[in-house]
């Protein structure tokens, strides 16, 4: 069973998965869930299949969000997130749990407030060339446009302290939340200390909601639209008083 109060080096982990019909992947989330996780939100996404059900039946916390898209769910997830330490991933099953609390040991060992997990080089399987070139694509015109590395831009498991959201700018409801997360993470050299760390990966269970050209060429106009500053300011998305950064602990 997931729940726990143990805490983890004395931070409290909550873990947010945004799912529009995942009952084929949630169980597998659930399955090798580490006792350092001690809240599990699922946020669903107008899921018309047995999400909810699994998803109470595991002893989540259950959100709705009938906006449809992927940062419209995670919005609404990490707003209900209770966590020092927010661990985020698909309900797909694809990402490694067992990772979690190495990266939990790197962030709190090494002092890190957000880390980005690299899936290209750990797959089981060579995955679909398209995603590969796409997410690449992507990788490239961030460096160009906004002159930092990222091995991968469209990695869904970040781990990072509940503080840093009230310094990200989160305009997108889409698919491209992703590499928004990571442009605003990643660039606030000052505030925020940022690392990309590679991770295993597996195959997805259940389909893919990914809609590879329409969602690839849209996540590439928004690395131009956001460059131009013409994405506006979302509000963020927990007060200004909330949570310390860590170099602001005594
Ligand atoms: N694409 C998409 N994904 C959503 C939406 N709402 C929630 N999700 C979840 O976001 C995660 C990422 O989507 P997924 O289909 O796995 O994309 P992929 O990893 O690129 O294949 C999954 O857990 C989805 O269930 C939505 O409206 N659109
Ligand atoms: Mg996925």
């Amino acid at each position: 069973m997931f729940r726990s109060t143990l805490m983890y080096k004395n931070h409290r982990i909550s873990l947010v998965l945004p799912c529009f019909n995942e009952e084929h992947g949630l169980p597998e989330v659930f399955r090798d869930l580490p006792a350092s996780v001690d809240e599990v939100v699922v946020v669903d996404n107008n899921s018309t299949d047995r999400t909810i059900e699994i998803a109470r039946n595991f002893g989540a916390v259950v959100v709705r969000e009938s906006r449809q898209g992927y940062g419209a769910a995670y919005k609404t997830g990490l707003r209900r997130a209770t966590g020092d330490i927010i661990v985020t991933m698909d309900g797909d099953g694809t990402y490694p749990r067992n990772f979690i609390p190495i990266l939990l040991d790197v962030m709190i060992d090494e002092g890190f407030d957000f880390i980005t997990c690299d899936r290209t080089g750990h797959k089981d399987k060579p995955s679909n060339w398209l995603r590969v070139f796409g997410n690449d694509v992507l990788n490239f015109f961030i460096l160009l446009l906004f002159w930092f590395r990222v091995r991968d831009s469209q990695s869904g498991m970040w781990v990072f302290r509940r503080s840093i959201l009230r310094h990200l700018n989160l305009t997108s409801d889409g698919m491209a939340f992703s590499e928004e997360v990571k442009l605003e993470a990643m660039s606030k050299k000052k505030l925020i200390r940022a690392k990309e760390l590679p991770i295993y990966y597996k195959e997805r269970h259940g389909v893919s909601k990914l809609r590879i050209w329409r969602d690839g060429f849209y996540n590439l106009f928004f690395l131009f639209r956001k460059r131009l500053g013409l994405l506006g300011n979302a509000p963020p998305l927990i007060e200004a008083g909330e949570g310390n950064l860590q170099e602001q602990l005594p």
